[in-house]
């Protein structure tokens, strides 16, 4: 299928030396062209055209897809599209349906475009949801003055059958280095639901600084979130509750599930500024703004700790709807292996306790605790033997080497932002390895998918995070949702995107990898 014909409707340049000739319908984008690829794609039939008359068809408990789908289309088309429960005989419509799928899943859609419509058919909403965003894919990115209002805002025909491979596609955003405000966090995950991720991993504490309200413990943030707690001594700022649940809730609206993290028991200099009780000496350290990392500790024998973490998790789990709470666990430097063990025995079981299962990064898998909870791999190597045991005991995985998935990390040499420890990431590489098969010791049925942490040392604003995030989010997006991985194909599909990033405004990086349109 070659993909990047589907996109020369979208001429916001003239094309050199053969400009469309006035008048003349550009072909539909091709029902393959999405990105992640679906399952099964199957051109047939004529293209549905939207006209000032479609609607949109949807029942009552479909209301917030169908609220999606209408904001997502309106502006672009200025067209009306009301929403109705049941469309007249002869009305052409999108149309929302959900029945019994067996094939489909939860997440699963069957998308059919012929004359009079387009169906999108889920076992729920979280399929219709991602059935929407293959749609928004299929119409034109932008549009040229010069092509007839009638033939404008055509999909093409035929059928689409789609599920995802994995259950969990995440991203992570670092809240803690560089505070990122609420309307930014929304923006990112609008970015991020496109391509079907369902998770947001939000660092939310670190050395620098402490980014959610905590009622029994308020210096957290008074202190760890006033101004200058960041990286540099820039920035500051903190989640209150009502922000966190106003975030839940937009996240939710688009079949993304929040993940908080608290780091411990390193990571924690920041809470350590705003009580120095959680120190061994009791003394307060100075407040950090630069990016070491592994030299702050909670003291593993003290009591007041355990009261700490327990208030913290409570509070945590008391306001986060998603099964996953994460307690961090990396780059424990400053404790010891045993104290390590210890803490992680007490502390993962406090996470079962309020009803969440425990989230932590790989190291976690050290504890006989840890055999209920995920561990995030974050490693450069292909095999990992405590992880693997950890496994033996039940313990599922979720896949962020950080030499391929970690979206800090530089482009090449000359990317002006992130880090380069682990390596430089093209969009190929974040592309080209396979999350079922990457760890040699860990079998496939442990992996509950794939996820690319942004950590924020050197980023700053929204078009920073969408500078690193885009494309190679969307390409993770794709090895967690689809069954197949094709260079040649994905770098087509990728190219035909531009002009859609363009038009949201979106700071993407034009990787020489890619022949953008
Ligand atoms: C390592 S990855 C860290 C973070 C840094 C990141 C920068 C991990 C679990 N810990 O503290 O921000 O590298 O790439």
């Amino acid at each position: 299928m070659r993909l990047r014909l589907a996109a020369l409707l979208v001429v916001a340049l003239p094309l050199a030396g053969a400009p469309a000739p006035a008048g003349a319908a550009p072909a539909p984008v091709a029902l393959g062209s999405v990105v992640p690829a679906p399952v099964q794609v199957r051109p047939h039939g004529p293209a549905f055209r939207l006209t000032p008359h479609t609607v949109i068809e949807a029942p009552a408990s479909a209301r917030n897809v169908a609220d999606r789908l209408a904001e997502a289309l309106r502006p672009a088309t200025g067209y009306r599209l009301p929403i109705v429960g049941h469309a007249p005989r002869g009305v052409p419509a999108l149309s929302l349906a959900t029945g019994h799928f067996d094939q489909l899943g939860a997440e699963g859609y069957r998308l059919t475009s012929g004359r009079s419509g387009v169906r999108i058919a889920a076992n729920g909403n979280a399929g219709l949801f991602a059935g929407v965003q293959t749609l928004r894919q299929l119409l034109p990115a932008a549009i040229d003055a010069s092509t007839p209002r009638h033939a404008r805002w055509a999909v093409a025909g035929g059928e689409i059958v789609d599920y995802p491979r994995f259950g969990f596609r995440g991203a992570m955003l670092d809240e803690a280095r560089h505070f990122h405000t609420v309307p930014e966090v929304k923006a990112y995950i609008d970015e991020m639901s496109r391509f079907k991720v369902n998770y947001l991993h939000l660092h939310l504490a670190d050395d620098q600084g402490w980014r959610i309200q905590i009622d029994s413990w308020p210096r957290l943030t008074t202190v760890g979130g006033a101004p200058g707690t960041g990286v540099d001594g820039v920035g500051g700022g903190y989640l209150t509750k009502a922000d966190y649940r106003d975030l839940v809730r937009y996240a939710s609206q688009r079949d993304v599930t929040i993940v908080p993290e608290i780091d411990m028991p390193g990571h924690v200099n920041a809470a350590q500024v705003a009580y120095p009780e959680l120190t061994c000496d009791g003394v307060a350290p100075p407040p950090r703004t630069d990016t070491e990392v592994g030299y702050s500790s909670l003291c593993i024998g003290k009591e007041v700790t355990y009261r700490f973490v327990e208030d913290v998790i409570r509070e945590l789990a008391a306001m986060t709807p998603g099964p996953y709470l994460h307690i961090g666990g990396d780059e424990a430097h400053a404790t010891t292996a045993a104290d390590y063990l210890a803490f992680e025995q007490r502390v993962l079981p406090l996470v079962a306790k309020y009803g969440k299962t425990a989230y932590g990064w790989n190291e976690i898998a050290a504890a006989p605790a840890a055999h209920r909870a995920v561990a995030q791999y974050w490693g450069l190597d292909t095999s990992n033997a405590t992880l693997a045991a950890a496994v033996a005991q039940g313990t599922k995985v979720v896949m962020s080497p950080a030499n391929l998935a970690y979206i800090d990390q530089k482009y090449d040499a000359n990317t002006p932002l992130g880090l380069d420890w682990a390596g430089y990431i093209e969009v190929r590489t974040a592309y080209d390895w396979d999350p079922g098969t990457h760890l040699t010791d860990v079998p496939a049925s442990a992996v509950l998918g794939v996820e690319a942490p942004l950590w924020s040392e050197t980023l700053r604003s929204l078009d920073d995070i969408e500078f690193m995030a885009f494309p190679r989010l969307a390409a993770i997006a794709e090895l967690g949702w689809s069954p197949h991985r094709d260079w040649a194909s994905f770098r087509a599909r990728i190219g035909a995107y531009g002009p859609r990033w363009v038009e949201q405004g979106v700071d993407f990086y034009r990787s020489p990898q890619v022949d953008w349109d």
